[in-house]
């Protein structure tokens, strides 16, 4: 757990003070008083240090003379440059080379971190800690870490490299000790390896919570969730279009009893990025077997008991989807009003999904409005037929896809008896800065933003507000708040999400009107930048997104008409249930916002930021409950290829999630903590003398001079005791071992009598 390896290497972990050196204003250096670092690692530091290229690059260079201001280096390449003092970072000594957690550098500073990860990349190994967080390495390659003999290994304890099956394997334990859901939180870019790492923890948890056979279906939801909701993008060949949290919930025994998964979808809107297949001009992937991936998806289906013949609806409802962006449209009047044409695509659609083909056809071309107490007829220019065809599509879709997954969470629900244990794994779409960004990227953008905020309370904030309040001895860490960024989004009345809304429910409002807006009602607000003509720039924990204002009001305005809904609810296509969803939610909504001032019945509907904001707000909700385990995923390029490191790419990712931060706060803190009597209880039995008097401060006491645990490895608090990383450990090993001793023996004992 973190521990320092040093002494692993044959060297002595001596306790030193280092003397105390000048250093440039970026650096952090831990507190001079600390125990990891190294005896020999005093010798080294005057030798190495960081030397930043004019191009940013960091260099490792070796110190030839040194005036006190002035220093004479020779870079790797065989220059050698006179330079600044202060111009040079502090190295490691090579013996900290490739630490497996970060808390173990002797000098924590942005070149040491890119070098530490990029030393251990280069050998495969892509798991590293920063103290409580795992930081995850796209290898964009296959590496021999996984499977069976590794699960065994971890679950042994065996091997200690940091890993997700250990963070996996912790929250087991921790679920089991204390009683407490736990959530495995996996954030990172669009590409970063949330998805594969959120299954990588997934098969170890169907590994060790394995038996009742679910833990196979379990599995194979995936490959049929990700079929149904994931794109080729720009960034990642096979990017979640949603965000998902799968809850798998344990029996007493620590058995997988069931499964739940929720979905915080994109709205499948942007037609060239999703659907209507032969607009995004590309058809194949390299590497990528087709074939291969449906049979696996066809597999998959079976095996959480979709029936053959549900399963041909689904793929009729997908049929539909596709011939309804092959439906086109003639003009009909003078007025420019149009009317689908009655060809193989009006014909299809109305088959596949069970409907007249009037009905569809005047669905498609006409809108039924009420204007004071009278109902009207209007008809629809090409432009709004054409998105009431697209946005007929995208819900069918939708829809199919929510079906899915109501159908694998029935079947996951197989052992209904809750415990009220479980382990939910969240893999959310990463963070998106395109060239052009849009209406998605902002809700993505948005619901990342929430995230880090949740990572920020619990590693930063309720940890300090915890061991103030409890009366521990503790310097205050700073660290980037983003609460101005979120409240720029969620200010009513005058943040982005209630802005855009009142815009769009204006019936003169345009993109440009609502730029305009943000700059009137904004702009003196320090985490938003005015752009030229109708874009905008929010800066985000993760750096500036400069959003294009272009097509906001139509995406968030649920373009989905009354009468397409309607349409849908009578029709009879074969998937029992699939648009119930639909009515039922645009019945049971409140309604929220100002109306339209027409009174149009499509005003009634929550906009589709709105809602998107009520689901991150449950997602969040659900999460509170929970203890949390965070790994973060960085993209060592932008080119989908196992060689390359790219320094800038990675400070910048490590940068915006506050690695060296929570290195920093675990490296000074106490992130184990337990009540007296919890520890008393748990521990009191591996006392050798009994304690005279049996309050629990006493014991826990006694236990930790029993232990020889050394006085800056803890502090007592009024309530609880807090520990330094690694330190519980030592406790619980003792603890197993002495707990298998006893039912090793009981179980002999009974084996006799019988
Ligand atoms: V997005 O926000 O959904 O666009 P993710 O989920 O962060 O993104 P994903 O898990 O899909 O990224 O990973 C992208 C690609 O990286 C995968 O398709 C794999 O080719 C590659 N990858 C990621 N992690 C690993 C790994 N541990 N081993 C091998 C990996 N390849
Ligand atoms: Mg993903």
């Amino acid at each position: 757990e973190g521990r320092p390896s040093i002494a692993d290497e044959g060297v002595d972990s001596v306790p030193l003070a280092f003397p105390s050196i000048s250093m440039s204003s970026g650096e952090r250096r831990w507190s001079d008083t600390t125990p990891y670092a190294s005896k020999k690692s005093s010798l080294f530091q005057k030798l190495q240090s960081w030397f930043q290229l004019p191009n940013g690059h960091w260099e490792l260079g070796k110190i030839i003379t040194s005036s006190g201001t002035e220093s004479v280096i020779s870079l790797p390449d065989g220059q050698v440059l006179k330079v600044k003092e202060e111009s040079l970072v502090q190295a490691n000594p090579d013996i900290l080379d490739g630490v497996d957690d970060l808390m173990q550098l002797s000098y924590l500073n942005e070149p040491s971190v890119l070098y530490n990860l990029h030393y251990r990349y280069c050998q495969n190994m892509i798991y590293t800690k920063a103290g409580p967080v795992l930081v995850a390495i796209n290898p964009f390659k296959t590496v021999p870490l996984y499977g069976n003999d590794y699960i065994e290994a971890y679950k042994r304890k065996a091997i200690e490299s940091p890993h997700v099956y250990a963070i996996a394997d912790t929250a087991i334990r921790e679920m089991i000790r204390d009683e407490v859901n736990q959530s495995i939180i996996i954030s990172g870019e669009s590409g970063a390896g949330k998805t594969e790492t959120a299954k990588i923890a997934m098969q170890y948890l169907a590994a060790l919570g394995g038996g009742s056979g679910i833990e196979y279906e379990i599995l194979k939801t995936n490959p049929i969730l990700e079929a149904f909701g994931n794109a080729k993008t720009l960034r990642n060949n096979n990017s979640s279009r949603f965000g998902k949290l799968i809850e798998i919930h344990f029996s007493e025994t620590g058995k997988i009893s069931g499964a739940n998964i929720q979905t915080w979808k994109l709205n499948l809107r942007n037609a060239e990025d999703y659907k209507y297949l032969r607009q995004s001009n590309c058809y194949s992937i390299a590497g990528v077997n087709d074939a291969e991936e449906f049979r696996i998806v066809m597999e998959a289906l079976d095996v959480v008991h979709i029936s053959k013949g549900d399963q041909e609806s689904v793929f009729a409802m997908l049929a539909a989807v596709l011939w309804l962006g092959n439906i086109s449209f003639a003009v009909i009047d003078n007025d420019n009003h149009v009317q689908a044409v009655e060809d193989e695509g009006l014909f299809n659609v109305a088959k596949l999904i069970g409907c007249d083909i009037e009905d569809l056809q005047l669905t498609l071309s006409t809108r039924k409005m009420k204007v004071r107490n009278d109902k009207i007829v209007q008809k629809l220019t090409l432009t709004q037929a054409m998105d009431a065809r697209d946005a007929l599509a995208k819900s069918i879709y939708s829809c199919l896809f929510d079906w899915l997954v109501e159908q694998i969470n029935r079947s996951l629900a197989v052992g209904k008896r809750r415990t009220g244990r479980s382990i939910s794994i969240l893999d959310i779409y990463g963070f998106e800065s395109f060239n052009r960004n849009s209406f998605e990227q902002f809700c993505i953008n948005y619901a990342n933003e929430r995230l880090q905020q949740h990572f920020n309370r619990h590693l930063f904030k309720l940890e300090q507000e915890e061991y103030i309040q409890d009366g521990i001895d503790w310097a205050k860490v700073e660290f980037e708040d983003n609460q101005d960024c979120l409240n720029l989004f969620e200010k009513k009345p005058l943040g982005l999400l209630s802005l855009l809304d009142e815009e769009s429910t204006f019936p003169n409002g345009t993109d440009l009107t609502f730029a305009n807006k943000l700059k009137q009602h904004l702009s003196s607000n320090s985490c938003f930048k005015e752009e030229r003509d109708q874009a905008f720039t929010v800066c985000h924990y993760a750096g500036e997104v400069s959003y294009d204002t272009k097509g906001f009001l139509e995406k968030n305005r649920d373009l989905l008409h009354l009468d397409s809904i309607q349409l849908l609810s009578s029709c009879t296509c074969h998937l029992p249930q699939i648009f119930a969803s639909l009515m039922l939610t645009q019945s049971e909504k409140p309604i929220v916002g100002p109306l339209h001032k027409s009174g149009g019945a499509d005003s009634q509907k929550l906009s589709v930021g709105t809602k998107f904001k009520g689901q991150l707000f449950q997602l969040m909700q659900r999460l509170e409950s929970t203890t949390p385990h965070f790994i973060r995923c960085i993209k060592p390029n932008n080119l989908q290829s196992p060689e390359s490191y790219e320094q800038g790419l990675v400070l910048q990712q490590l940068r915006c999630c506050g690695v060296l931060e929570v290195v920093r706060i675990s490296r000074s803190g106490f992130p184990t903590r337990m009540s007296h009597q919890k520890f008393a209880r748990r521990y009191g039995f591996l006392l050798l003398e009994s304690v005279a008097s049996q309050d629990p401060l006493s014991v826990s006491v006694a236990i930790l001079h029993q232990f020889n645990i050394l006085p800056e490895m803890y502090q007592v608090g009024y309530t609880k005791l807090f520990f330094r990383t690694g330190q519980i450990g030592v406790l619980e090993d003792t603890r197993n071992r002495t707990l298998h001793g006893i039912l090793r023996v009981q179980s002999c004992f009974r084996g006799y009598q019988v």
